[in-house]
């Protein structure tokens, strides 16, 4: 049977999601704090894992690659996974089953349309942060297979266009692979939106009287993004995507988003968003492709 992406997900890695939520892997102890981007995320898994799907698929911006993308290649990873950026916040022991056989066709696909790739065969390696936080606040349970996408720098080697159009290509690559697999798989897309945050952190980082979007012109960004989302206006947000990366200094310019919307084939259906909430001033939402539960799908 034909394999299928079911659905697609917009799911953004503060470290700080995870330290609030307090789980039995992550170090440090937190009071409470984004609990708006939190219940976004609870009403966002549910539906997700209502689909049951058989391998969920991440392409986060923390597994920087300069030379093509990097897929796993072997069958567990288990490790301690520290934010370089927020220690004090994110000390996590990951425990990761891939579903190589799926990583590999990723990579074949790659492989055929000219792209460099290189398959990670080192039991040390250490998985990134982006990736992981963004499948643990999908699946805490850790109960389906992944795929980790690296991403390839060229937006920051070339432009913002160059880099759009790599992210694409593999966008095209994954759903040729998933199609091949005869697996239904989710993706996610492991990024915030506009990505300027502030330098300074309250004593207690959960202190949510500090929390507000670094600038205007960002939130003003963000909104013109989200409502593209809603109205089911993909192509138009990929058009406009390299100067939404240069304007709100995105996270998207590593190429999750672009990546996502391409591998879901472009939807003009109407985007769930789940919520929308700021963390040290960064602009993040979690919004679900969804055609099984999308009007107009
Ligand atoms: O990696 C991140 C991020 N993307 C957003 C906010 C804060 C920290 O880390
Ligand atoms: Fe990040």
């Amino acid at each position: 049977m034909k394999g299928k992406v079911v659905a697609g997900v917009l799911a953004p890695h503060p470290p700080h999601l995870v330290y609030a939520e307090n789980p039995p892997q992550n170090e440090p102890r937190a009071e409470c704090g984004w609990e708006v981007l939190r219940w976004a995320y609870e009403r966002c898994r549910a539906n997700i894992k209502a689909l049951k799907p058989d391998a969920l698929i991440v392409h986060s911006p923390h597994w920087p690659t300069v030379v093509g993308h990097h897929f796993l290649g072997l069958p567990h990873f288990k490790g301690l996974s520290v934010d370089p950026i927020f220690p004090h916040l994110f000390r996590y022991n990951y425990d990761v089953n891939v579903d190589v056989e799926l990583s590999k066709g990723i990579k074949d696909q790659c492989d055929q349309a000219g792209m460099s790739t290189t398959l990670v065969t080192n039991p040390d390696f250490r998985l990134d942060y982006g990736s992981i936080i963004s499948l643990h606040l999908i699946n805490p349970d850790w109960d389906i297979p992944v795929v980790f996408i690296s991403a390839n720098q060229a937006a920051f080697y070339f432009s913002n266009e160059v880099g759009n159009q790599v992210a694409a290509d593999v966008g095209h690559a994954t759903r040729k692979a998933v199609e091949a697999s005869g697996k239904r798989c989710v993706l996610l897309a492991s990024n915030s939106l506009s990505h300027r945050h502030f330098v300074h952190e309250p004593d207690i980082p959960e202190d949510m009287s500090f929390e507000r979007i670094h600038h205007h012109g960002q939130y003003l960004w963000d909104m013109k993004i989200l409502d593209m989302m809603r109205r089911g206006q993909c192509r138009e947000l990929l058009d406009i995507m390299p100067e939404f990366n240069e304007m709100a200094t995105a996270e998207t310019k590593a190429g999750a988003l672009t990546w996502m919307l391409e591998a879901l084939d472009v939807p003009t259906y109407p985007a769930i968003v789940h919520g929308y909430g700021t963390v040290i001033g960064t602009g993040n939402a979690v919004v679900e492709w969804n055609p099984s539960l999308s009007q107009g799908a």
